[in-house]
């Protein structure tokens, strides 16, 4: 098949001219003793490659699709599979993941659309065995549907509330049988558009109950890779209950969820939170729940989830200092979780596309692990809180201190003599590695 009218893309190196080259993605080489693909562990997502027309609120789709025929049909989703694997294998990816409506049409009734779903997966499970591609995750759509206007998990209506558990028990079990690596949960409907008509505590209890019976359900079949939540804060509802990695941290220990789950944490969807990218991993990381990663960029001229390619090699270099940092992906991955322009039409436009994401995070790795290994920037943190390692701050750590104690510290030793956070110094030592 040759629907990507290229070769494999391959490795030619800083100084190569071939657009259909990577520059710096070398899979095979070893930064700190580990290749370049264990420590990024690329993913592409089924509902962007395969699944998304271009369309945006203004204009139709635009991609050209030659293998597809537009219809509903199994067959139509069967030969799907064959153009997502020659997409794979020619960009040299080795994860995937996806939406159970993205790889089977959602037909007439639920035990139709579960039984079209069983083919495609028995396909992917030839696909999967036949090349070594592994699924890091799969998820459930319950968002597209109009039965879903109002929510899934967290609809007023208990007959949708049931659609939608049975739709993410089929889900899991298609994951478990394609031995997939992490289940997601998105929330994209799970919030309100308005608090006037919605009662927040009984639909937080809702979802946690849910999600508490996904893990019943997961252990019953066997699956035992991590659950994520993905947080963003809004879009398509107003306000998403998993907003942040706060937020969706708060809701994991009121209810007890913590041992289940990690957190899958996008590019923009920390940023439409008010966030960065960095401070959502930090969090997340602080917490030990990264999980994984929906690798992608927002525009800052426009206030959506435009779901671009990383090509901001500050921003993966952030990325990769924090995974560095907690010691690695290990069930989780970067998935891209993004989309061309819809000016971006053509099928070779999305060699590009990852081509640029994965050349990105290459040099994003190649630049963590620089600075990481020269340590001058760890050093500057560490001293930066020197006064807690000994003496007043020592004891103020290991809780041995009262207010009273630290008052009579304070009057006896005068005014503290604070010295300089170095932002510009330390903005200037990252920018020598890039
Ligand atoms: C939507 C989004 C989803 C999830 C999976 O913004 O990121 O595609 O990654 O449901
Ligand atoms: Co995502």
């Amino acid at each position: 098949m040759n629907y990507f009218n290229c070769d494999k893309i391959a490795f030619e190196g800083a100084n190569s001219k071939n657009p259909l080259s990577f520059k710096h993605y070398n899979a095979d080489e070893l930064i700190n003793g580990k290749s370049m693909r264990e420590h990024l562990r690329f993913a592409a997502p089924y509902w962007h490659v395969m699944r998304n027309v271009l369309s945006d609120p203004f204009g139709g789709g635009t991609a050209q699709m030659p293998w597809d025929d537009g219809s509903d049909s199994v067959e139509n989703a069967l030969k799907r599979v064959d153009v997502f694997f020659e997409f794979l294998d020619k960009i040299g990816i080795e994860y995937y993941c996806w939406h159970d409506r993205d790889i089977a049409p959602e037909l007439n009734d639920l035990a139709a659309s579960s039984a079209a779903l069983d083919q495609v997966v028995a396909k992917l499970k030839d696909k999967q065995a036949e090349t070594g591609v592994q699924l890091l995750w799969g998820t459930a759509c319950l968002f597209s549907h109009p039965r879903y206007a109002q929510g899934g998990a967290t609809s007023p209506n208990a007959d949708v509330y049931a659609y939608a558990a049975a739709q993410v028990k089929k889900a899991l079990e298609c994951t478990k049988e394609l031995d997939g690596l992490g289940y997601t949960f998105w929330g994209g409907r799970e919030g309100y558009s308005t608090l006037l008509n919605t009662d927040m505590k009984r639909e937080l209890d809702h979802l946690a109950a849910f999600l508490h019976m996904a893990v019943d359900h997961a252990k019953k079949i066997g699956f035992d890779g991590p659950f994520y939540i993905e947080p963003k804060p809004r879009e398509p509802s107003t306000h998403q209950y998993d907003s942040d990695a706060a937020a969706c941290l708060n809701f994991l220990r009121e209810y007890g969820l913590m041992e289940h789950f990690q957190l899958n944490i996008e590019t923009n969807h920390a940023t439409l939170a008010g966030h960065t990218m960095e401070h959502e991993l930090r969090v997340s990381a602080n917490a030990g729940m990264l999980g994984s990663i929906d690798a992608n960029r927002g525009d800052e001229l426009i206030g959506w989830d435009t779901d671009q390619f990383p090509t901001d090699i500050y921003l993966t270099t952030q990325v990769m200092l924090v995974v560095l940092e907690t010691g690695g992906l290990t069930t989780g991955g970067l998935n891209f979780d993004a989309k061309r322009r819809r000016e971006s039409h053509e099928p070779l436009d999305l060699m590009h596309a990852h081509i640029g994401g994965m050349d990105a995070f290459a040099r994003g790795l190649k630049i963590a692990d620089a600075i990481i290994r020269d340590g001058r920037l760890a050093d500057f943190v560490k001293d930066r809180y020197a006064t807690f390692d000994s003496g007043i701050g020592a004891k103020i750590e290991s809780g041995e201190m009262s207010f009273v104690d630290l008052e009579k510290y304070a009057l006896s030793n005068g005014e503290p003599a604070l010295k300089s956070g170095g932002q510009e110094m330390l903005e200037n030592l990252v920018n020598e590695f890039l």
